[in-house]
């Protein structure tokens, strides 16, 4: 097993609104050796409304006695794994928490049609369950509706944070070993900028680590773009079902493993034994080419998405 994925077999199940304005990018400095581009500008969800479409139920913002007044955007975050007052970042009322809520809906509403170039989490590791989604789905929309692609869906690398983790920590964090050690947990930035995106409405559609189950965040930033994002265009598909478009994007999801599965099993069905080309060390020369349907990789730190967005013929009827 990979590396990188090492940690992800290990983890236990058992781990456990709205003003609109501009204002600029926290600049703490991020350690050196940090492949996380040092994001300067403005973060247009700065006091922006946004809706948690799914409501938080894990500690912080569980209780009724916490009410969302727009802590996720409202400039402020805990860089350290307890306060002054030794209360813990998850459970302080500034930090929101999805326990097995697959997947986690935050809309953003920007006020207008603005060019985003990328966004921000901030969240932590902890050896009890808080860590980034495993998958990060950025949709933008003009009327709350009708939402689109901004990007295939991101995943996060403990490499790409900021400051970055290193894998014997989240190793260690696996093992439950750093309160024992005197470590403490430990905060960071997942930031990107590799949007070309447009739109009023930003919804982020977070997946959770399936080892974990949890995500815990205290601010999310969206980053404007360049002005010729305005004109930048979207994929073709359009997802209307859900807030963000979820529903619609999960079935499309679905549809795209059901076929990659059928796909698989043709393959299978029709191996090399069956088939004289390979047997000659040529390539596969079947209808529509199926030795050579792998989709090319949208770079390090892209997922495939199961099915093109803007490839119409692998759309479910009605979505
Ligand atoms: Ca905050």
């Amino acid at each position: 097993m990979s590396k990188p994925h090492r940690w992800i077999a290990a983890l236990s199940l058992s781990w456990l609104l709205l003003g609109v304005s501009c204002a600029p990018l926290s600049t703490e400095p991020a350690s050196s050796g940090s492949s996380t581009p040092a994001v300067r500008g403005v973060n247009l969800a700065a006091h922006a409304k946004y809706e948690c479409a799914s409501p938080p139920n894990y500690w912080g913002w569980k209780g009724p006695e916490h009410k969302d007044t727009g802590r996720l955007a409202d400039g402020r975050i805990l860089e350290s794994w307890a306060d002054p007052e030794g209360k813990h970042f998850y459970a302080l009322p500034s930090a929101a928490g999805w326990s097995e809520v697959k997947p986690v809906v935050i809309v953003f509403d920007l006020g207008m049609a603005r060019s985003i170039a990328g966004i921000g989490l901030h969240s932590l590791l902890s050896p009890w369950g808080p860590y980034w989604p495993a998958e990060i789905t950025v949709m933008v929309s003009d009327d709350n509706t009708h939402f689109q692609l901004a990007a295939p869906p991101l995943s996060v690398a403990p490499a790409q944070l900021s400051p970055p983790l290193r894998d014997d920590v989240v190793q260690a964090a696996i093992d439950r070993v750093l309160p024992q050690k005197g470590i403490e947990p430990t905060t960071h930035w997942y930031r990107t900028d590799q949007l070309a995106a447009r739109g009023r409405y930003v919804a982020l559609i977070l997946m959770p680590h399936p080892s974990t189950g949890v995500i815990v965040l205290d601010e999310v930033e969206i980053h404007e773009g360049r002005a010729d994002f305005q004109k930048a265009s979207r994929p073709k598909q359009v997802f209307a079902e859900g807030k963000g478009g979820v529903r619609s994007y999960q079935l499309y999801g679905a549809m795209g493993e059901r076929v990659s599965r059928d796909m698989a099993a043709l393959k299978e069905k029709i191996g090399p034994k069956r088939n004289p080309a390979r047997h000659a060390g040529e390539p596969v020369a079947g209808p529509g080419g199926l030795g050579n349907r792998a989709r090319p990789t949208t770079g390090a730190v892209h997922k495939e998405f199961p099915g093109d967005p803007a490839d119409q013929r692998s759309s479910p009827p009605g979505v």
